[in-house]
């Protein structure tokens, strides 16, 4: 704050200002409108706060922001495409036993164990079977996975992606 000493202000007041004979509070008002700040040496001045008169480049008027007709604010999408789906397919062997094929539908494919008997059997009578539908990149790793499993089990079981047409 700037605080000159109360004798200091004293002498610095216009004589117009003397319409009181002591200076109150709102003589003191004036005082501070009218006239200029000069901290000389020597005046009681402890003054740090120079946010009135800096004008350094930190002024947000020179600031570039985005605003609304910005060509870099993303246009909004009116229409969106259903990603494509993509069928996981087991086809049948003689080798892979039927447990193994029921186990791979279960645990790859969150079937119930009925539901993974009767896809292996239509896989076993007709030489191919639907386990699921997914997005392109999770139809790859289940078949990838099946694959896995199998070789690790030395079984010969075959497992494909095929994209859902619509
Ligand atoms: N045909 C196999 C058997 O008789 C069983 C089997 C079912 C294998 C489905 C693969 O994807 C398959 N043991």
């Amino acid at each position: 704050m700037y605080t000159p000493s109360c004798h200091a202000l004293l002498s610095r007041i216009p004589p117009s200002l003397f319409g009181l004979s002591a200076p109150d509070l709102s003589a003191l008002d004036e005082y501070r409108k009218v006239m200029p700040r000069t901290d000389k040496p020597g005046t009681d001045s402890s003054d740090t706060d120079s946010s009135d008169t800096d004008s350094s480049d930190t002024d947000s008027s020179d600031v570039d922001l985005p605003d609304a007709d910005s060509d870099l604010l993303v246009k909004e999408r009116t229409h969106l495409e259903p990603p494509a789906l993509y069928k996981v397919i087991l086809l049948n062997d003689d080798y892979t036993p039927m447990e193994f094929v029921v186990g791979i539908l279960e645990a790859l494919f969150s079937r119930s164990h009925q539901e993974a008997i009767q896809i292996m059997f239509h896989v076993h009578n007709k030489g191919v079977g639907v386990c699921g539908l997914y997005p392109h990149e999770v139809a790859e790793t289940k078949a990838a996975q099946v694959m896995s499993l199998a070789r690790r089990n030395e079984h010969p079981l075959q497992c494909v992606i095929e994209k859902e047409e619509d």
